[in-house]
């Protein structure tokens, strides 16, 4: 018998010495991996031209965060939700950019869903996207829901009367009672430092903390050093540009800035037959609780919510007009923060 068990483990020996190298490359692989992104990261922040009014923006959001008015109570959850899309500008003093697809509209109405939810929103959108509280008025508001009533002032038109009160009402009541804070950037260079501000002022609140990625961020971008600073003359030929990727941080915010928090991202796609791959990817790869995968055609009508635990595909109530697919969405989402939360208390 033991002459059996020394062939056995003879005879494995040589295997176990090559899984152990196998393993070893594995992880050497790894640390490589995440010691490039940290200097890739490191490298995009220094490069980056330093954000106006980061102090400023700081003070708001702790103020913000730490406000909670008695009758509100304790342990307040509060969700990051990102709207519209960033632009890479291809000169320093911008006259051309990059863009990226965001109307902001999904960013807006979910703002909407996670305060009647009982959220506190820090809503970080692209300056002139959709707005929470505004989907009511017409496009230029100004213009056509004011008419001029004599020399001396102006009314509200009957037409719009209704839109106007209620959206102004509605966003007063969240900005006054500390619920809704709003954050703008354009370019992809405020968008991450400011959402690296956000998640350090968030990472106290811990599991009440999520966030709601809806934004859509440039995968590539020009380095501040080495962009042009004029504008750029057409009359030297075809532009050649070499773009840089946008390192990922998505990893980074889950596992160094705000590792306790509920992390929700979204996947785009326009081909249906790569979208739930793409979307799983990223949940595995950016360790996230939920993927919400849409495709742009149909992203009003209904997305698929890709977690660990299986997919959801979540649509819009047909049979109520004006329903809106971030009603149910944000409700799915909500309750899952809701285990997540418990699931801490409960191991404690
Ligand atoms: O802003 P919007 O309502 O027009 O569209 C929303 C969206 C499609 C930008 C969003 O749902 C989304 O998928 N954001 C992530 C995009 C990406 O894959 O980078």
């Amino acid at each position: 018998m033991r002459l059996v068990f020394s062939l056995i483990a003879y005879s494995l020996a040589p295997l176990a010495s090559h899984f152990s190298i196998v393993i070893f490359l594995i992880l050497r692989g790894l640390e490589m991996d995440s010691a490039t992104l940290q200097e890739e990261i490191e490298s995009f922040f220094e490069s980056a031209p330093p954000l106006k009014d980061s102090a400023k923006i700081t003070d708001k959001l702790n103020q913000f965060i730490q406000f909670d008015s008695p009758s509100l109570g304790k342990g307040r959850r509060v969700v990051c939700v990102t709207s519209g899309g960033t632009t890479v500008p291809l000169e320093q003093r911008c006259v051309r950019y990059i863009d990226n697809f965001s109307s902001g509209h999904r960013g807006a109405a979910s703002t909407e869903y996670f305060i009647k939810a009982g959220y506190k929103v820090i809503f970080l959108y692209r300056r002139g996207t959709c707005q929470p509280y505004c989907s009511s008025l017409p496009e230029d508001p100004l213009l056509e829901c004011f008419e001029v009533a004599d020399d001396s002032g102006f009314q509200v038109r009957q037409s719009h009367s209704e839109a106007v009160k209620g959206g102004i009402r509605n966003h007063h009541a969240a900005v006054a009672g500390g619920l809704l804070l709003k954050l703008p950037f354009t370019t992809i260079f405020e968008y991450l430092q400011m959402l690296r501000i956000i998640a350090s002022s968030m990472r106290s609140l811990e599991r009440h903390a999520m966030f709601y990625l809806a934004a859509a961020v440039s995968d590539f971008y020009v380095p501040w050093k080495s962009m042009a600073e004029h504008k750029i003359q057409s009359a030297s030929g075809p532009l050649n540009m070499r773009l840089m990727q946008v390192p990922k941080m998505l990893s980074v915010l889950r596992t160094n800035w705000t590792p306790m928090a509920f992390c929700v991202s979204f996947k785009l796609e326009t081909d249906t037959k790569i979208l739930l791959e793409k979307a799983n990817m990223a949940l595995k790869k950016y360790k996230m609780h939920s993927v919400v995968a849409n495709e742009l055609l149909t992203r009003k009508e209904e997305v698929t919510v890709v977690t660990g635990n299986g997919n959801i595909s979540v649509r819009r109530d047909k049979t109520r007009p004006g329903s809106e697919v971030e009603d149910p969405l944000v409700e799915l989402l909500v309750n899952k923060h809701s285990t997540y939360i418990k699931d801490a208390s409960l191991s404690k």
